[in-house]
């Protein structure tokens, strides 16, 4: 039986790992009680640095998606870095890799997005097989970075469910100085796990998109669920949330600044709920 490690203080749940990742994301909430990552899907550098700065007192983590900028330029590297020192969150990007191990280590090093060199946090697709981690881990691990599988996705009839989604936490088992948790709707102690194979003290991060107070989906197959939910009802690390909170006005920053503080205020509510319930 798995030791339920989401009862247990983010702060706590830092020594539960080697990765330094791992351990600066758990601090990092700990330290800001914050568990929201925002995510920033806007195509102009100005918007994305503006968000930022309007969102960052409010978070852990941003995530991005930098090859959706029209006007990327590795100097904007940089100024995220400098938004990240003085908010005190950290960067994931959102880059669902899915090749073959050279051309994933390739990917992630190289190209004009370099995401290794600053991204503390990234994810995989486990369908390619752990070729894909050893291909990852081969670039992020001696840089210290962590990478998440997604083990479940948030859109409607997704494939990743059922004995995928306990192929993908057994890969993870076996890579857990790099694979620090899973893109995933729930908690994933225990699944898959081998008869008589030890999985009492595993513990994983989970963070979960598909978070939205005022909307249940979108119309390209978005499913939402309130960050009480995902958190308490569910379990999970972290809430990401975008639209919900940059709405259709990317240049609205007093309002977005706002609804950031809002989530974080309910994301932070469900998981004292969370540690309390024992
Ligand atoms: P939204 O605006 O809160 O719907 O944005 C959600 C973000 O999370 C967006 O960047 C997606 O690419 C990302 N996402 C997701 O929505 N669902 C998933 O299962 C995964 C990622 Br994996």
């Amino acid at each position: 039986m798995p030791s339920y490690p989401h009862k247990q203080t983010y702060g706590a749940r830092a020594l539960n790992f080697t990765n330094p990742t791992a351990k600066s994301i758990f601090e990092t909430l700990e330290r800001k009680k914050s568990n929201l990552a925002v995510s920033v899907d806007v195509t102009k550098a100005e918007d994305l640095l503006a968000i930022i700065d309007a969102v960052g007192p409010y978070v852990c983590m941003i995530k991005t998606h930098v090859d959706i900028l029209d006007d990327f330029d590795f100097s904007l590297i940089e100024q995220l870095q400098h938004l990240s020192e003085k908010h005190d969150f950290l960067y994931f990007e959102d880059r669902k890799f899915a090749d073959i191990g050279n051309t994933v280590a390739l990917q992630y090093s190289s190209g004009v997005h370099k995401i290794a060199s600053w991204s503390h946090l990234t994810n995989a697709h486990p369908v390619p097989g752990p070729s894909i981690i050893k291909g990852l881990s081969s670039i992020g691990l001696p840089l210290g970075r962590g990478l998440l599988l997604l083990a479940e996705m948030s859109t409607k009839g997704s494939l990743a469910v059922g004995e995928y989604t306990e192929a993908a936490v057994r890969m993870a088992r076996q890579h857990r100085d790099f694979v620090v948790g899973f893109i995933a709707q729930r908690r994933m102690e225990g699944i898959g796990a081998q008869a008589g194979e030890d999985v009492t003290d595993e513990d994983f991060l989970i963070l979960t998109p598909g978070i939205g107070l005022e909307s249940k989906g979108d119309a390209m197959g978005q499913q939402y669920r309130t960050p009480r939910e995902a958190v308490l009802g569910s379990g999970c690390d972290v809430i990401i949330v975008g639209r919900g909170i940059y709405g259709t006005d990317p240049k609205a920053v007093n309002i977005i600044g706002a609804k950031a503080e809002r989530y974080m205020a309910e994301g932070w509510a469900a998981y004292l709920e969370r540690i309390a319930s024992n």
